[in-house]
């Protein structure tokens, strides 16, 4: 039986690496850290199945400590300060926990006497590449896109501490001939994501949105979007910042399959795990309203300046061809797919919580 460390298990991508790595047998190590408020919501259904050991990743004596102990054979690195936006607030913890909490890791690895035995996953990021993308000819138009040979040119504390991470792993992998491999991941959410993160900070609000309209006898159990008034006060809009931004969406389902492929693979590599697709905000925000019955969306999202960032990244469509050839890998939930899964799923979270008819 194979034993795996999950650096980052209470996250939206550990929880379902965690239950990927169950259902293949391996024995599961998760490592937390001490929050005041739980934190173990996304790991809850299989906590009997798995062990999880306190720590943090910028305290290098547990990180050492923890590797020494479990002798794993693989380690996946997930944690991160991984909010873009938070990155411009707390550039300093950020840096100390994406950038730094990797070297610590690393040096563990190096040190613990088994240092060819224990492969490593960092968790990299499309963020890295910021403003830079290749041109290629499309049918009728020139078509940007990154792979893993565009010049990285982050935008945000949070892409820069990925970038210093991502560069320790492959040093790392030179130096010492650790087998440490990078996924560069483009954007994924699902049921299971973040409330801050755009996505699902949409689904959220058409979740509580929809219960609020039917407690409110606007619309009948079918639900008819349009018929609901979208000026009664009682309710906020839903306020949002840069909706022309561009990103390609995958589902984490398919994106933690890939993390674990890449490290059966003989070699050491990095790769870029993406849809080939890209989407707007707005694209978003027309699938996630329209799949409730509403078309006119706009009515009910305000831009709100707080929500800008800044420095954006406009612009991520990455090209998992590298992932496809070399480790047979593709994804299989479409934008759309996805969308709707999560618009299903916080309508029906929103039908459990108890009825609140004044909301301001
Ligand atoms: P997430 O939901 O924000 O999860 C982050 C995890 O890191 C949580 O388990 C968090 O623990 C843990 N963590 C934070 N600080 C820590 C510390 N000091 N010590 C130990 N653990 C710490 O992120 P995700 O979406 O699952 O993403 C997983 C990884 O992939 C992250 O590194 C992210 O930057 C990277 N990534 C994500 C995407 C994406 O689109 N989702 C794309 C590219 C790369 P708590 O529960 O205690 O907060
Ligand atoms: O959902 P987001 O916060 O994700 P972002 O910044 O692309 O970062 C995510 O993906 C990265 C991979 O590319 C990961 F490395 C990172 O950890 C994280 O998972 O924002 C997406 C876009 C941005 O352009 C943002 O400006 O949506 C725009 N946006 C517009 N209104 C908003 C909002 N983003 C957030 N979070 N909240 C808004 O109200």
């Amino acid at each position: 039986m194979k034993k795996a460390i999950i650096f980052g298990i209470t996250g939206q991508d550990g929880s379902y690496l965690a239950e990927l790595l169950l259902a293949k047998g391996y024995e599961v190590v998760g490592i937390t850290r001490r929050v005041s408020v739980p934190t173990l919501d996304r790991i809850n259904h299989i906590l009997q199945k798995i062990k999880i050991i306190e720590g943090d990743i910028t305290d290098a004596f547990s990180v050492s400590n923890v590797i020494k102990k479990e002798e794993p054979d693989e380690i996946y690195n997930l944690a991160a300060q991984s909010h873009v936006g938070t990155s411009f607030k707390q550039p300093s913890l950020t840096w100390d926990v994406t950038a730094g909490g990797v070297l610590n890791i690393l040096e563990a690895i190096r040190y613990s006497g088994r240092k060819d035995d224990i492969k490593f996953y960092q968790a990299s990021s499309s963020e890295m590449f910021g403003k830079n993308y290749n041109l290629r000819e499309g049918l009728a138009e020139m078509i940007k896109y990154q792979d893993e040979k565009t010049p990285f040119m982050p935008q945000s504390p949070y892409a820069i501490a990925k970038l210093a991470a991502h560069h320790l792993v492959r040093n790392y992998r030179d130096s010492y001939g650790i087998f440490a491999c990078s996924g560069i991941l483009f954007n994924h959410e699902s049921e299971r994501r973040g409330e801050k993160f755009v996505t699902r900070k949409i689904t959220k609000w058409i979740g509580e949105f929809k219960k609020w309209a039917m407690d409110c006898g606007y619309v009948s159990a079918s639900f008819d979007g349009d018929d609901i008034c979208c000026n009664d006060s009682r309710f906020p809009k839903l306020r949002l910042g840069n909706l022309d931004a561009k990103r390609d969406w995958g589902h984490a389902e398919d994106y933690v399959r890939a993390m674990w492929d890449m490290m059966q693979h003989t070699s050491p590599n990095d790769y870029v795990v993406a849809t080939g697709e890209t989407h707007s905000v707005r694209e978003f925000l027309q699938i996630a309203f329209s799949h409730i019955g509403i078309t006119d969306w706009e009515e009910y999202v305000v831009i709100d300046p707080e929500f800008y960032r800044p420095a954006e990244v406009d612009y991520l469509l990455g090209i998992p061809a590298k992932a496809k050839r070399v480790l047979g890998w593709e994804p299989e939930i479409s934008f759309k797919q996805l969308a709707e899964r999560m618009v299903d799923s916080d309508v029906q979270e929103a039908r459990l919580q108890r009825s609140d008819l004044q909301r301001v």
